[in-house]
């Protein structure tokens, strides 16, 4: 059975009566650009084809039911909230993400109650940004539920899901753009469960197409789907999930965005974004060493982030290698985010023959990317697998990352 198909035999289980529909939303990748959203600045993710489907009932009484269904069928319940009395802080645990959004749409004019039920194959706590994914299925189901879909939906993303489903796609009439469901799930998540991330994975998660990566200047919002086409050249992106979580996630992430908006305050400028390579040298000087050293990260990821699109417009995938490792060695040693997991995963992998490799998301663990050749790519994970079990860590999760699909409605 599909993860859809799923999905809708558990609502059918827990409800007695079929879904008015089924929403789903990807998980993603980032092949560049690392903590370079809350700087204003450029990333370039794609959607993966792990994702979570939700679906759903429209209640005419203001009330949200929540249930999630885990890999072994076991159901979990969130106690039932009225849409209209949810303030931050009032759920906790997964619940909050799903609450969040239907508090946010609320104050946006959409706060119909729902049932939904849950279902995912994102891996989660593995930096694939499950988290987003549940927002922005959670934020489609909701506005599919009241009768609206959001306007910019491109049909080519729908419609390639609605065809790996082999399932009928229902038309709802217009509404808010896809950029800006990414900004409310994102204003979930900061406002409501109170985590500061940026605004990458929810954008990458609504705004990402088959067989692209998504090119986003996340200060003017502008956006191009610019062709990741590895396969053509035997490459693959290969994802490493060292199934590491180190406690820092939450207070090293504040950590850090405080930092740089201290060096931009510090450096008179709206945002690191604003400093170009060619004053970094001079940046740097009027900074203190820690402060310079988040600068110096950004700054050159930025640009890393461009000479990437560069060679990928041109079609060159093998030439982003150098860039990957860069920027994982920029994380590691000037942001200070990676950890002993990610690092071996990134060194054995370059070692036994990855063109590039890094860490990718948040950091303090999750996943790392490597760019293989096809013809390697067994022999890379098994020295992976390996070195992970020489150094008494747990054993990684290896996949092939294709670039998939956006959000959508999928019936
Ligand atoms: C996490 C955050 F959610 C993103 O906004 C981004 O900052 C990322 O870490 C680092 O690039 O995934």
């Amino acid at each position: 059975m599909t993860l859809v198909d799923t999905v809708g035999a558990a609502f059918v289980e827990r409800h007695g009566r079929r879904p008015a529909g089924v929403w789903v939303a990807p998980g993603r990748v980032n092949v560049i650009g690392e903590h370079t959203d809350y700087n204003d600045g450029f990333v370039l993710p794609f959607a993966l084809p792990h994702r979570i489907a939700v679906a759903g009932t429209a209640r005419s009484d203001g009330m949200l039911t929540l249930c999630s269904v885990g890999s072994d069928g076991r159901a979990q319940q969130a106690s039932p909230v009225r849409i209209d009395e949810l303030v931050p802080g009032t759920v906790s645990g997964w619940a909050a993400y799903p609450a969040g959004v239907a508090w946010v749409l609320r104050a946006h004019g959409y706060a119909s109650g729902a049932d939904l039920v849950l279902r995912s194959d994102v891996p989660t706590g593995a930096g694939l940004s499950s988290s987003a994914a549940l927002e922005c299925a959670v934020a489609l189901a909701l506005l599919g539920l009241a009768g609206v879909g959001p306007s910019a939906l491109q049909d080519s993303a729908l419609q390639d899901t609605a065809r790996q489903e082999s399932v009928p796609r229902e038309s709802v009439p217009a509404g808010p753009s896809r950029a800006t469901i990414a900004r409310w799930a994102q204003r979930a998540e900061n406002e409501f469960v109170g985590m500061p991330s940026g605004i990458l994975d929810q954008t990458a998660s609504m705004c990402c197409t088959e067989g692209h990566a998504l090119f986003l200047d996340v200060r003017s919002g502008e956006q191009e789907q610019v062709p990741f086409r590895s396969i053509d050249e035997g490459l693959e992106i290969l994802v490493i999930d060292t199934r590491s979580n180190h406690a820092l996630i939450e207070s090293g992430y504040g950590d850090r965005r405080n930092g740089c908006a201290k060096a931009a305050e510090l450096l008179s400028v709206p945002a690191l974004r604003d400093i170009a390579m060619a004053q970094l040298g001079a940046a740097l000087a009027e900074l203190p060493a820690e402060l310079a050293a988040l600068t110096r990260h950004v700054v050159t990821e930025n640009q890393r982030v461009l000479d990437v699109v560069t060679a990928l417009r041109s079609g060159s995938t093998s030439a982003i290698g150098g860039s990957l490792t860069a920027s994982h060695v920029s994380l590691r040693d000037d942001y200070q985010v990676s950890c002993a997991e990610l690092d071996l995963a990134v060194d054995t992998a370059i070692g036994s023959g990855a063109l590039g490799a890094r860490m990718i998301g948040g950091g303090f663990g999750g996943s790392a990317i490597a760019l293989v050749r096809q013809d390697q790519r067994a022999g890379i994970e098994r020295t992976v697998y390996e070195a992970f079990r020489s150094a008494g860590y747990r054993s990684p999760r290896t996949f092939t990352a294709v670039p998939s699909a956006g959000a959508g409605q999928v019936c």
